[in-house]
C-alpha cells in the first residue's frame, strides 16, 4: 500500500499508478475522476446509485475507471489508502465510516484539485452571499484582464478548471472558488492566499451537528494561511468576529459602516464604497450604481471590491464591473411589475438570515411570501423586521404552523398553503409601491425539486399575470 498523499507529495507525479476511490460520481466526483486519471492514477469510482443513473460515468470507464454502483461495498478499500470524497458525502454516512475503520485518508475534492495548480486560490465562504460575492470578483476580474476561473461550489468543480489548466486550454491568473462548509469541512492543507467569509448564520446545522462545528468548518478555510495570506472578514459580524484565526494572517474587514481603526478596509459610507489603504481613502463607486437590491448586496459589492483592490486592481474596472453587474437567478431577481407592483424572486434564500437580510432593503408595502419545509430555523428572528414594512405575510408549506408559532399575532398572516394562492392574494391586494416578495426562509424540498424551480414556479405565476394585466413598462429602480 502506497503511503497517504500529504500536501508535499499531492503532485501529479505522486498520483502516477495510484490507487484510489473517488466517492460520489456528481459534479465534483466526476471532475475528479477525470483529474486523476489524467495524472496516472488508478480510479475507482463509487455511487450510491445505479449504473443507469449514471450515464455520465461511461466516458470515465471507457478511459479504465473501474465503476462500482448501486452500493459502496467494503471490499472497495483494499489496497487503497486514499479517497477523494465528494462535498455532499456526511461525515456521519456509512461510506465515511466505512474508510475511516479501514485506514484510508479522506481527501476533499477541492483540496486535490488545489494541489495540483500553482496558481494562487481565491476562497469564498460564508452562509449568505458565496454565489454573490464570487460572481461579482469573477466579473470584477474579467474586467480588468485577468484570467480568473470561477468555480467550486457554485459550479463547475475547481477539479474541472484545474484539469484544464493541466491540458493548456487555460492559463489561470489565480481561481476564485466558492466554499460550501461541506466543501470546507474536510480540509487539511487547501491553503488560499485570500480568503473571504462573509459571515457566520445558522445554516446546515443537521449535517454539522451544531453552530460551533459549522463555524470550525468555514474557518478551516483559514487554517493554513500565514503572514503572506490575507482573510478578509465581515467585521460587523460577531459570530465571525469572536472566531477569526490567531494565526499570523493578514486581515482585513469590510462593514456597513465607516471603519475607523486602521487601514487597509473597506466599508460602504455616504452612499459610497470606500477602500482604505496606507494613507489613502478612496470613493470606489457610489451604491446608487450598482443594480443589486438590498443593503447585503451593498455589503457583498464592497467585500468583493475589498478582494479586487487588494490583488492591485484599480477602482475604475472594479466600479465599471460591479454597475454592469445583474443578480444571479433566484438571488434578489427582480422579475416583473403589475401595476405599480414589484416583484422579487429571493428563492435562494433558503434560511432566516438571507429573509432577513432580504426584508431589511424594504421600508413599507411588502407582501412577503414565507414557508417551504423548516430545518429547525428560529423564525422569531424575523421578529424585528416584521414591522411597518410588512403589508402581509403569506404562509406557504409545511413550515406554516411552525412559522405561525413564532411570529404570533405581530402582523396579518394569511395561510395560503401553495404559491399559486400567494401570489394570486398579494397581486390582488397590493397597490402601487408595494412589493411581492418570494424570500421564504426555507428550503424548497416541500413542493418542489429544488430552490431553482420553486423560483422559476413563481417567476411563470408573475408573468401569467403581468401578460394577463399587461406588460411593465418601468423596469424597477434599485
Ligand atoms: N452519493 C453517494 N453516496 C452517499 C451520498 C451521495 O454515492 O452516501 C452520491 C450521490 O448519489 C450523487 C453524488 O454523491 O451521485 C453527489 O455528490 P454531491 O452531493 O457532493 O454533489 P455534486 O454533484 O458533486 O456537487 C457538489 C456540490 N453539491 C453539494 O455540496 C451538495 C455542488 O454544490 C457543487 O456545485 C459541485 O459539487 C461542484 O463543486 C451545489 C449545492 O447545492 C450547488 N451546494 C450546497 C449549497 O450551496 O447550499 C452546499
Ligand atoms: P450562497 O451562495 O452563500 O447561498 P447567494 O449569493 O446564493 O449565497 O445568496 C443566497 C441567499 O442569501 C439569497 O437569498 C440572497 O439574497 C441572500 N444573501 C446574499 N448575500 C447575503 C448577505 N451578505 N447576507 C445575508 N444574506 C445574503
Amino acid at each position: 500500500m502506497n503511503a497517504p498523499v500529504h500536501r508535499e507529495e499531492n503532485t501529479q507525479a505522486a498520483w502516477q499508478d495510484r490507487n484510489v476511490v473517488v466517492v460520489g460520481a456528481g459534479v465534483s466526483g466526476l471532475a475528479a475522476a477525470h483529474l486523476l486519471l489524467d495524472c496516472g492514477a488508478r480510479v475507482t469510482l463509487t455511487d450510491a446509485r445505479s449504473e443507469s443513473e449514471i450515464p455520465e460515468a461511461v466516458e470515465l470507464t471507457e478511459r479504465g475507471v473501474t465503476l462500482v454502483a448501486g452500493e459502496h461495498p467494503r471490499g472497495l478499500w483494499t489496497g487503497v489508502d486514499t479517497a477523494v470524497f465528494s462535498p455532499g458525502i456526511r461525515p456521519d454516512a456509512a461510506v465515511t465510516t466505512a474508510a475511516q475503520e479501514a485506514g484510508v485518508t479522506i481527501l476533499a475534492e477541492i483540496e486535490v484539485a488545489a494541489g495540483l495548480t500553482e496558481a494562487p486560490m481565491i476562497a469564498i465562504t460564508g452562509s449568505n452571499g458565496k454565489s454573490t460575492v464570487t460572481s461579482m470578483l469573477g466579473a470584477i476580474f474579467e474586467e480588468a484582464g485577468l484570467a480568473a476561473p470561477v468555480c467550486g461550489n457554485i459550479g463547475p468543480a475547481l477539479s474541472e478548471a484545474v484539469r484544464a489548466e493541466l491540458n493548456g486550454d487555460s492559463y489561470p491568473d489565480a481561481y476564485v472558488v466558492e466554499v460550501s462548509s461541506f466543501q470546507a469541512h474536510a480540509l487539511r492543507d487547501f491553503h488560499p492566499r485570500f480568503a473571504v467569509i462573509l459571515n457566520i448564520q445558522p445554516d446546515h446545522l443537521d449535517w454539522h451537528g451544531s453552530l460551533d462545528a459549522y463555524a470550525d468548518a468555514k474557518l478551516r478555510l483559514a487554517r493554513n494561511m500565514n503572514a503572506g495570506d490575507w482573510l478578509v472578514y465581515n467585521g460587523d459580524d460577531a459570530e465571525l468576529t469572536s472566531r477569526l484565526p490567531r494565526t499570523p494572517v493578514r486581515l482585513l474587514p469590510f462593514t456597513f459602516e465607516p471603519y475607523e481603526p486602521a487601514p487597509p478596509a473597506a466599508w460602504v459610507g455616504d452612499g459610497k464604497i470606500w477602500w482604505w489603504a496606507g494613507d489613502r481613502k478612496d470613493a470606489v463607486m457610489d451604491v446608487a450604481e450598482l443594480r443589486v437590491i438590498g443593503r447585503h448586496n451593498q455589503v457583498n459589492a464592497c467585500a468583493a471590491a475589498a478582494v479586487a483592490s487588494l490583488l492591485g486592481v484599480a477602482p475604475e474596472p472594479i466600479r465599471a464591473a460591479l454597475a454592469s453587474y445583474r443578480a444571479l437567478e433566484h438571488r434578489m431577481e427582480y422579475c416583473g411589475e403589475m401595476g405599480g407592483v414589484r416583484c422579487i424572486n429571493d428563492s435562494k434564500a433558503t434560511n432566516v438570515d438571507a429573509a432577513l437580510a432580504a426584508l431589511s432593503g424594504f421600508d413599507r408595502g411588502v407582501w412577503l411570501i414565507l414557508g417551504g419545509r423548516d430545518k429547525g430555523a428560529d423564525f422569531g428572528k424575523l421578529l424585528p423586521v416584521l414591522d411597518e414594512r410588512i403589508a402581509a405575510v403569506l404562509l406557504i408549506g409545511e413550515a406554516s404552523d411552525a412559522i405561525a408559532a413564532a411570529l404570533g399575532d405581530q402582523m396579518s398572516l394569511q395561510r395560503c398553503e401553495t404559491m399559486e394562492r400567494a401570489v394570486a392574494r398579494a397581486l390582488d391586494k397590493a397597490t402601487a409601491g408595494d412589493t411581492l416578495l418570494l424570500s421564504p426562509a426555507c428550503t424548497s424540498f416541500d413542493q418542489y425539486p429544488n430552490f431553482e424551480g420553486r423560483g422559476r414556479h413563481f417567476k411563470e405565476l408573475v408573468a401569467a399575470r403581468t401578460a394577463a394585466g399587461g406588460p411593465s413598462e418601468h423596469p424597477m429602480e434599485t
